[in-house]
């Protein structure tokens, strides 16, 4: 069996009977872990790649699940949020070739790829909403930066060019330079517009607040039968940002007609019912959104998916280390799906407009 020695380093009450990989991650190792007694648990391999500090994540997630534990006791309410496991040492982590930790497998849960229902995607929205409402007391300056400017839109498009330029000097990448030659075309014409929001950030006009940044379908679980939330998962990357992060990393996953990874462009648009359900979602359970974040909200979907689009088109052209893969062209693909998803939101400004005026004034 893998990994029986670090969970070892734990306080399981039985024998670990079998670990094997779970989940459509992108970014850490996810597993599976079933005791004799029939518990379950989540083991997680963190990315190297990704994240540079995992000590420091780690503490981002104790005191972010610690808070929300306490606040729901003080008000009575049910807990969103699973804390990590603690080892033998009482560490939320163990450090053996890689970070690795445990947290307790949620029973009965649902992880959607794609909403099946208006009532899922809204179900979500208001998760990822309330999260930020109730995070809103969060000191945020205790919290570490666990990827710097993860958002930042126009510094992931410095870190493009910079790969753009290492992929010529390099025979092996410079191939996929002419296969991407339209997707670098692309981005580049969208280069300023794609900075809206970070000027709006750094210019104080949007409030920063303490936000998940990686708001997937597949973040939140559901409950099977009740379908509503149980939990808000992969925390890595909670830390100061935009509610329009939130908001238009989730849209623009869960309002696209198809997969992120799907081939027939033909299939990929941008649903503008599903964006409206989302929308009433979202402005009902954060509250507090100011009138410039109210405005801006259509921008955000443009911007996280052309972000999207930027990174997963670097990876592509940095050999694919960042995110998992299952074939070669894989970020190539992803790339196209957001780059047609932009296209398809700039079709539709207008009308988002419109529908964001008429649930928020
Ligand atoms: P990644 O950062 O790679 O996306 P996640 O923490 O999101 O890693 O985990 C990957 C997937 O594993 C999730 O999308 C979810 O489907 C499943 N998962 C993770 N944690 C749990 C949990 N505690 N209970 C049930 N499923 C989980
Ligand atoms: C990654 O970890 P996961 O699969 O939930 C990525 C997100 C991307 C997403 C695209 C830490 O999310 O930013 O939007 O892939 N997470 C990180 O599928 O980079
Ligand atoms: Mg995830």
């Amino acid at each position: 069996m893998k990994h029986a020695d670090i969970l070892e380093m734990f306080c399981l009450e039985s024998p670990v009977t079998d670990c094997r990989e779970y989940g459509n991650g992108n970014i850490n190792s996810t597993f599976l872990v079933t005791t004799e007694k029939g518990s379950r648990y989540i083991l997680q391999r963190l990315s190297e790649e990704a994240f540079k500090d995992v000590p420091a994540l780690m503490e981002n997630i104790e005191g972010v699940t610690g808070f929300l534990q306490k606040k729901a006791e003080r008000d009575g309410t049910p807990v969103h949020v699973l804390a990590p496991l603690k080892t033998k040492e009482g560490k939320t982590f163990v450090e053996r070739d890689g970070y690795y930790r445990l947290t307790p497998f949620a029973e009965n849960s649902l992880s959607l790829e794609a909403p099946e229902s208006d009532e899922d995607f809204r179900e979500c929205a208001r998760a990822f909403g309330t999260f930020i409402s109730e995070l809103a007391e969060y000191p945020a300056e205790t919290l570490h930066e666990t990827i710097p400017n993860f958002h930042n839109t126009p510094d992931r498009y410095r870190i493009f060019r910079e790969t753009l330029e290492r992929a010529k000097a390099d025979s092996e990448l410079a191939t996929r330079i002419d296969e991407a030659a339209e997707e670098i075309r692309f981005a580049l014409d969208r280069e300023e517009a794609a900075g809206t929001l970070q000027k709006m950030r750094d210019d104080g006009i949007l409030p920063e607040r303490v936000t998940h940044n990686d708001t997937k379908l597949n973040n939140v679980l559901l409950d099977k039968d009740t379908r509503k939330l149980m939990y808000v998962i992969d925390l890595d990357t909670v830390m100061p940002g935009l509610s329009l992060y939130d908001y238009g990393d989730c849209v623009r996953f869960g309002a696209s007609t198809a997969a992120e990874d799907e081939k027939d462009l033909s299939k990929v648009s941008f649903d503008l019912h599903m964006f409206k359900v989302f929308t009433e979602g979202f402005v009902e359970a954060c509250d507090n959104m100011t009138d410039k974040e109210k405005e801006m909200l259509p921008y955000g979907p443009k911007t996280l998916a052309l972000e999207l689009g930027v990174r997963f088109l670097t990876d592509y052209l940095d050999g694919d280390r960042y995110f998992h893969t299952a074939y070669p062209g894989h970020n190539l693909v992803r790339c196209r799906t957001q780059f047609k998803l932009v296209r398809d939101i700039e079709s539709k400004w207008d009308e988002m407009n419109e529908i964001v005026k008429e649930i928020t004034e």
